[in-house]
């Protein structure tokens, strides 16, 4: 081999070498673009057989990379670097998105199933008219127990201070949903942004650790449903599907009231793709796939269409399915602004290290 063709076929290699680095690296951080749309959601928050079968009937190939909370999807998204074509975050980061300006509209022509959804669940203050984002699934925060390990019935927050429960609670690793709970129990807002109540809500919370057996993400619902804890503050649809797997089990909203929350699909700045991320959230508004995804996560759909499918036992179950009236009562998260969410988020983390 001469010299010449030596050179050519290094430089051939090293080229292919670095697309193959950066095809990786695009696929890593959600490529997109052409046949390809990335999927930005919840851990266990779709039925896996409807991303094969959107892929089968529509020829788009799906990449999909999950998270674990509002904040950390927010940091992912604000960093930039990424491509997701669609995203689900809750009312209170769709506001924050909005406000830094993260997010594209949607074209509602293109969502011949957009008429499904409830129109409870349209056109709410945290995105009037629908402008950049879709309603996916909605739900409470709550207490899930074990009714043979508590003494009577919970009704409250403040019972989960209770001493025989040593130990024996599990708590979603959430900053707004456990500071939430922390204000509740002492008669706050869950959006108060007075510091001297988010210090004593704090300090109340510190007061709960000996009760604390972990703070944890989505096996809260296994460690729950095989009875590893008395009790678990959890978002509704985890306790739908624990008392799913475990029928001893109940879910209560403590009557100084909680949260109601809303996460809705939206498509971010940076999407390549945006044909197939509107066939993404019509596919997901059709009746049947919305039963069927809902059947399979647990949480309470906005879909009238698809609780034709579900029957009665589900639509019906007030635990799930709150009444308006009651709905009335549950505080919305609003964005409360750069700051106030870094002290809350500083709170919870100097709580996490004080339950260890
Ligand atoms: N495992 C999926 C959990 C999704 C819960 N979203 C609730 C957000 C409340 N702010």
């Amino acid at each position: 081999m001469n010299s010449l063709t030596k050179v050519f076929i290094l430089v051939f290699a090293v080229s292919f070498g670095l697309l193959f680095w950066i095809g990786r690296l695009n696929a890593s951080e959600g490529y997109s673009g052409g046949n390809t749309i990335t999927v930005y959601n919840w851990g266990d928050y779709i039925e896996p057989k409807l991303i094969k079968k959107f892929e089968k009937e529509t020829g788009y190939k799906v990449i999909y990379q999950t998270f674990d909370s509002n904040e950390a999807m927010l940091t992912k998204i604000e960093q930039g670097g990424t491509t997701f074509d669609i995203a689900v975050p809750s009312e209170y980061a769709i506001s924050k998105m909005k406000e830094e300006n993260l997010l594209l509209p949607i074209d509602h022509s293109k969502l011949p199933n957009l008429k499904y959804i409830d129109k409870r669940f349209l056109d709410l203050p945290f995105d009037p008219k629908n402008k950049y984002s879709i309603p996916y699934f909605w739900g409470t925060v709550g207490i899930v127990y074990n009714p043979d390990k508590v003494d009577g019935k919970i009704t409250s927050w403040n019972d989960l201070w209770d001493k025989n429960l040593r130990n024996d609670i599990l708590l979603v690793d959430g900053a707004r949903e456990v500071m939430g709970f922390g204000l509740n129990s002492l008669g706050y807002s869950l959006n108060d942004v007075d510091k001297k109540h988010l210090r004593e809500a704090k300090e109340k919370l510190d007061t709960l650790t000996p009760n604390v057996k972990a703070i944890v993400g989505d096996e809260i619902k296994m460690l729950m449903a095989n009875e590893e804890a008395a009790v678990g503050v959890v978002w509704s649809g985890d306790a739908s599907e624990i008392m799913y797997e475990n029928e001893k089990l109940d879910y209560v909203v403590p009557k100084e009231g909680s949260n109601l929350w809303f996460d809705n699909i939206v498509i971010p700045k940076t999407a390549k793709n945006l044909e197939g991320a509107h066939a993404f959230i019509n596919f997901m508004l059709d009746p049947k796939n919305a039963a069927e995804n809902t059947d399979y996560v647990g949480y309470s759909t906005p879909n009238v269409g698809a609780l034709k499918y579900l029957g009665k036992e589900v639509s019906e179950d007030e635990r799930f399915y709150p009444s308006p009236e009651l709905t009335e009562k549950l505080e919305v998260y609003r964005n409360l602004g750069k700051r106030n969410l870094a002290y809350y988020n500083e709170l919870f983390l100097e709580f996490k290290m004080h339950s260890k």
